[in-house]
């Protein structure tokens, strides 16, 4: 092997730890979402007809990160969506969890299935979403039982 082969080998080893040492580093930044949601009595009406949605985002390869915007949408039976958005935020500096929770007040009044999908954003390359769907109390075809 010339030297001049040797030198050209050794830069392109070099080249390949660093693309992958970088590729590697983008890759630990991660980003999941849990969402789960339940009827109960928030407001003062009386009803359990508003829906709380709640969760936890986990976000790995970035533990100085303190809060995550979450954006709700609820499909109601009929296809309505209903728009909300809260705050991922840590209670534990050094956990990569954050938790959030929000209700939507007054929605769960048919009968059916709602849809509820959750999506975390951070910055412009980290995104992600769950979806949960919800029978509120009551079962079959009929309304909700207060
Ligand atoms: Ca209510």
């Amino acid at each position: 092997m010339s030297k001049f082969t040797q030198i050209v080998s050794l830069l392109l080893a070099i080249t390949l730890m660093a693309t992958i040492g970088f590729a590697v580093d983008a890759e630990s930044k991660q980003m999941k979402i849990v969402v789960r949601a339940c009827t109960l009595r928030a407001d003062g009406d009386s009803l359990k007809d508003d829906i709380l949605v709640s969760g936890v985002v986990y976000l790995s390869g970035d533990y100085g990160v303190t809060e995550i915007d979450v954006h709700i949408v609820v499909t109601d039976p009929s296809g309505v969506p209903h728009f909300d958005a809260t705050k991922a935020v840590k209670r534990n500096e050094k956990s990569p969890i954050l938790h959030y929770a929000t209700t939507l007040n007054d929605i769960a009044d048919e009968p059916g299935w709602y849809e509820v999908k959750a999506t975390a954003t951070h910055g412009e390359d980290l995104e992600a979403y769950d979806t949960f769907s919800l029978d509120p109390p009551g079962g079959g075809p009929g309304p909700p039982q207060y």
